[in-house]
């Protein structure tokens, strides 16, 4: 489970975090409220501040970091079950997650839709009006204002996160939890859908319930600081090192027929 503290390193600032968060900095969108940014019945008030934000947000101004690479690599490792993530930038994709192993569970830029007609809209022409400081409307009767499909407070999930909740939460050998409050519900629920004896695991930098001592469960680990520094860590201990730099381009000493397959302990593969 992901959120915008892996994407942080990448430039793109969170939500919360005290000073860089968005929350913080939303001042020159003089929006009333600092979720009203996200906030669908707003957007139908006042549809700028949103296109002012998705105008810097748009995927292709940032690239994927150390940790959507991680993702990447237990894809290839053939441990990842899936990555549910909130993050709306793009960045798993871009790192080469396949879609078949994505939950973006706050919707994506990759496609667009009329907010009052529903109707799906050319994503392009879309994304081009608001990077010109236009707003794009629909051609229904309406005139609906055209929106990527990033999910708002106030909208629906999209049906995978439904369709794939139970089975991938519960069929679940080992959660990882990264970069996020845990805040947003129904994503931060999710934590509670894996087995009792799951073992969950926090890379965040700071504890975030059901984490804290109060809380946490006795399989659970807790893993505070900057998520780079973490995933490095994990990747040492797991024996990975030689294959996260082959990944990432940075090696090519290593013989590549030994990477990448799975190891002894992966006994199922689970789609
Ligand atoms: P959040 O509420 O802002 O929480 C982010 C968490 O990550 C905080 O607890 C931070 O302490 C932690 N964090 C930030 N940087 C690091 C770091 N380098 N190392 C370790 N921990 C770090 O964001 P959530 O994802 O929990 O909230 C859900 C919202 C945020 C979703 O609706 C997203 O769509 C939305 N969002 C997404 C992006 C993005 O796509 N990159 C950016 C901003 C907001």
């Amino acid at each position: 489970m992901a959120g915008a503290g892996i994407s942080t390193s990448s430039g793109i600032p969170d939500f919360r975090t005290p000073g860089t968060g968005l929350y913080d900095n939303l001042k020159k969108y003089k929006i009333p409220y600092p979720t009203a940014i996200f906030d669908i019945d707003y957007f139908h008030i006042n549809p700028k501040p949103f296109f002012c934000l998705a105008k810097e947000l748009y995927p292709g101004n940032f690239k994927p970091n150390y940790v959507h690479f991680f993702l990447k690599l237990l894809e290839n490792k053939g441990v990842l079950l899936r990555n549910w993530t909130q993050n709306i930038d793009g960045l798993e994709r871009m790192a080469g997650v396949s879609g078949s192993k994505l939950v973006e569970a706050h919707g994506t830029f990759a496609t667009a839709s009329c907010v009052r007609c529903s109707r799906m809209q050319d994503p392009t022409r879309v994304k081009r009006l608001i990077i010109e400081d236009k707003i794009p409307r629909c051609d229904c009767l309406k005139r609906g204002v055209c929106k990527p499909d990033i999910v708002f407070f106030g909208e629906d999930l999209p049906p995978r996160f439904y369709s794939l909740k139970r089975r991938d939460f519960m069929n679940c050998d080992l959660l990882l939890v990264m970069g996020t409050s845990l805040e947003v519900e129904p994503f931060s629920g999710l934590v509670n859908d894996v087995r009792f004896s799951t073992p969950r695991v926090l890379f965040n930098r700071d504890v975030v319930e059901p984490f804290t001592k109060r809380m946490r469960r006795p399989t659970d680990v807790v893993c505070p600081g900057d998520i780079t520094e973490s995933v490095k860590k994990l990747i040492e201990l797991a024996g990975w090192t030689k294959d996260m730099e082959l990944l990432l381009g940075e090696t090519t000493t290593v013989d590549e027929k030994s990477l990448f397959k799975k190891p002894a302990w992966i006994y199922k593969e689970k789609t």
